[in-house]
């Protein structure tokens, strides 16, 4: 099996990290606990008032690099790696800010997974056009200019739970859910 991995929201936590950033600096602002975010970007539940800011944090120097690893992911995708060959991260680039996040991503592989990890890297806005058996990913709905190769399972997170009828996957369960 062939498997793709996605980082924010599956393997680096992009959500909790932003969030720790925002009551910090924004102690009196009305913010969305982890438990009630609903759809994708995180940016379109905020007051359209506080959108720049909540972007400005995670276009800012040291973002990406520093999002801590989502709990059981490093041990799992190390272990998957064990069984599987063909293991690969698949990841969008942040457009148009991409300059932090593209080059923070290679560091955080580096410094989270180690450096092999550096070679299983693909960073691309679509990920329809990467070919893999599955693709585990926090995205409700994966679109591109091609049919997907891949199934996509769901990495389960809050604001993915009005999909139905998918796979669902979190480091808890994947073993079962992978076969493996
Ligand atoms: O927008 C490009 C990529 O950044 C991550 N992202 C961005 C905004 C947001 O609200 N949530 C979020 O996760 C995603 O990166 P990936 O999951 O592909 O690593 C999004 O694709
Ligand atoms: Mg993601």
């Amino acid at each position: 099996m062939r498997l793709l991995i996605d980082m924010d929201g599956v393997i680096a936590d992009f959500e909790g990290e932003f969030l720790r950033r925002w009551r910090n600096l924004y102690p009196g602002k009305k913010y969305v606990p982890l438990e009630e975010r609903r759809g994708f970007w995180l940016r379109e539940q905020y007051p359209e008032e506080y959108q720049d800011l909540v972007q400005e944090i995670y276009h800012s120097p040291g973002f990406y690099q520093n999002l801590p690893p989502v709990s059981g992911a490093i041990e799992a995708v190390k272990e998957i790696s064990e069984s599987l060959n063909n293991v690969f991260l698949c990841t969008s680039p942040m457009i148009p800010k991409y300059e932090n996040c593209v080059l923070e991503k290679y560091h955080w592989v580096y410094e989270n997974l180690g450096g092999d990890w550096i070679n299983k890297i693909i960073v691309t806005k679509d990920k329809t056009v990467v070919r893999g058996d599955v693709l585990i990913d926090d995205m409700p709905e994966i679109t591109g200019s091609m049919k997907p190769e891949w199934e996509h399972i769901l990495y389960d997170q809050p604001y993915n739970r009005n999909i139905k009828n998918r796979k669902r996957l979190t480091w808890n369960n994947w073993k079962q859910i992978l076969n493996l």
